[in-house]
């Protein structure tokens, strides 16, 4: 029997040729399968794996961005600063005013792109390493108060942009209580329209200084390793690897990266390879960071990391378990500065290690002034806790520079409780100051132990006349000076404080080893920056009261008794004007 279907189907097959039905089947099924696929990429979200490779979050169109970022990305010029390059502010006179104001060239940083390119200027060794593919992620901690928003967002999209995600576990910005409107109003809507998820920002409602800011952002900081930053920073490619295999390594390893400059007057990056020889921390007995060179032994490789005595401070790495093992920062100290020795003789003595990574390089603005509140001398009052609670006896040759943060002389100036902060050397069983600078810094002189006189040098003709540097010294700095004389002071403090060294005879004080130099036929003591080896031209001999230069066989002599006059080298006669005695003689 045939149905009435069938019978239609049949009368139309009569009527059409078979194969144009062909084609229309054809064709309905392809347009079938074009929809479904269209369908199913529409409600996928899309491959996981292109999400993942992207660190940031485009969660907004352009027409939604608000006026604030609009206003704030229109003042940059497209290609301006590019590979790190400067840029030349031509008025001159508003280019002043603009490095008077914010302490460096706030115009040219808020014209150059926040996403520059950066030359990299890593050694060829460094980019030969291979790192592990599985490496502690960090968190990278940037605080700042008032820092210009320009540049700390050029700070956070360096760090963004050169960090491979897997490594970067977040972004914690501490805003050290900024009234700034920049900070206060754009920064937050910029994070939420600009910025991915894993960048945070906590707020402190009170200034605290920079101890207690990055405090603040290491408890809140969740990854396996911190890195802190300046908020005037820029990480180049591949800065973050050899930090953080290096505190795998060794999780009781403190890591610094090398430290390029981007100048405060025009933005322009200026970094360094580095060699065989390369720079790592010292630090004046007054309390003060300094570099000196890395002493190898003629094997060191570029990419070597080199271990360091001090850090500069700002920028490093760290397990963050570590960190808070050896005690963080000590949350008694205020405003700026002093932190950097406290956590370098700590992290030693309380065995841990520190080093300086070479492969890593991030920039740094170095600004002349600081463009905010500091309470008063908070980096000496900083420094008398960590000298009284780190320096064990040695504390005696800071307070020489500073007798006036002594605590046995009645002051007014309290550095606060140190309890907590002594008690860390007993729970942790640290080491002493005297085997930090025996193992770790040996090179240091120190100005009493290594001497066989030191002190005040009065002289017996003019007993009220000493040695004196006339506020000449430039320290670390290496400045070359006459060596004067002066009033002997009431108290022993740097001015007056030389030392004749055991090892090699010289006349000196921390960093100035005394010469003899011709000043136009009057031969004057000259002041130079000591050298690693010994030489017959910074000798001297002390010889019943004289003080004789070994090279010319002259004496040092008081031309008068005025203060302020320079010490003269004459022939040696016996006379009184060229017997000096020393305050402290060593056995
Ligand atoms: C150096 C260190 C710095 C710090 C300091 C004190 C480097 C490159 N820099 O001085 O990191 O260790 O020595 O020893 O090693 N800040 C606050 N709140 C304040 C004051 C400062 O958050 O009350 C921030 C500031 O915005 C900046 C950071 O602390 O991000 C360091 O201050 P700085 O850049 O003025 O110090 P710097 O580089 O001269
Ligand atoms: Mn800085």
């Amino acid at each position: 029997m045939i149905t009435p279907i069938r019978l239609i189907w049949l009368k139309l097959r009569h009527r059409l040729n078979w194969r144009v039905i062909k084609l229309f089947m054809c064709m309905g099924y392809g347009v079938f399968m074009i929809a479904l696929v269209i369908h199913m990429l529409q409600s996928n979200p899309g491959p996981v794996k292109a999400l993942k490779s992207s660190p940031y979050r485009h969660l907004y169109l352009e027409e939604e961005i608000p006026p604030e970022i609009v206003q704030f990305e229109k003042q940059i010029v497209p290609g301006l600063g590019e590979d790190g390059k400067g840029i030349e502010i031509k008025d001159k006179k508003l280019l002043d005013e603009t490095v008077k104001k914010y302490a460096f060239n706030r115009l040219a940083s808020d014209q150059i792109s926040l996403k520059r390119t950066l030359p990299d200027v890593r050694h060829e060794a460094c980019k030969k390493i291979q790192y592990d593919d599985t490496l502690p992620a960090a968190s990278v901690i940037i605080i700042f108060n008032n820092e210009i928003l320009s540049t700390l967002l050029r700070t956070v999209w360096s760090v963004l942009q050169r960090t491979p995600p897997e490594f970067l576990h977040e972004i914690v910005l501490v805003d050290d209580a900024s009234n700034l409107t920049e900070i206060s109003t754009v920064l937050p809507i910029y994070l939420k329209y600009r910025l991915p998820a894993n960048v945070i920002l906590h707020r402190l409602v009170e200034q605290v200084g920079l101890i207690g800011a990055r405090l603040a952002g290491a408890k809140v900081a969740s990854g396996e390793a911190i890195i802190f930053l300046d908020s005037h920073c820029e990480a180049t490619e591949g800065w973050i690897q050899p930090l953080l295999q290096r505190i795998k390594d060794k999780p009781n390893n403190l890591v610094i990266p090398s430290i390029d400059s981007i100048s405060d007057k025009t933005l322009a990056f200026n970094g360094f390879p580095g060699g065989v020889g390369i720079s790592v921390g010292g630090f004046t007995w007054s309390g003060h960071f300094t570099w000196i060179p890395f002493k190898h032994n003629g094997t060191r490789k570029p990419s070597d990391p080199a271990p360091t005595a001090t850090m500069a401070g700002g920028l490093f790495g760290a397990n963050r378990e570590f960190f808070f093992k050896i005690g963080g920062y000590d949350e008694g100290m205020k405003g700026w500065g002093g932190e950097n020795l406290e956590l370098s003789f700590r992290t030693w003595r309380c065995h841990g290690s520190m080093e300086n990574v070479p492969c890593s390089h991030v920039g740094h603005i170095f600004r002349d002034f600081h463009p905010y509140f500091i309470p008063h001398d908070s980096h000496g009052i900083n420094t008398a806790r960590m000298a009284e609670v780190w320096m064990d006896e040695y504390k005696r040759l800071f307070y020489m520079h500073r007798q006036d943060l002594q605590r046995e002389i009645p002051s007014p100036i309290d550095i606060g409780d140190i309890s907590s902060r002594v008690q860390i050397k007993d729970t942790l069983k640290c080491k002493s100051f005297k085997w930090y600078l025996d193992t770790v810094y040996p090179d240091k002189f120190i100005l009493d132990d290594q001497s066989i006189a030191y002190g005040r040098i009065r002289n017996q003709k003019y007993p009220n006349i000493c040695f004196d540097h006339l506020q000449r010294d430039t320290a670390h700095k290496n400045g070359f000076y006459f060596l004067g004389q002066y009033p002997c002071h009431n108290v022993l403090g740097d001015s007056q404080y030389f030392s004749l060294s055991r090892d090699k005879f010289e006349l000196r004080n921390e960093y100035m080893c005394a010469k003899s130099f011709d000043n136009e036929g009057s031969i004057k003591v000259q002041m130079v920056g000591c050298r690693d080896q010994q030489s017959r031209k910074t000798a001297w001999k002390f010889e019943n009261g004289a003080l004789i230069h070994v090279d010319s066989g002259l004496c040092i002599t008081a031309p008068n008794d005025s203060a302020g006059e320079e010490l003269v080298l004459s022939k040696c006669d016996g006379t009184k004007q060229q017997m000096w005695d020393f305050e402290f003689l060593n056995p």
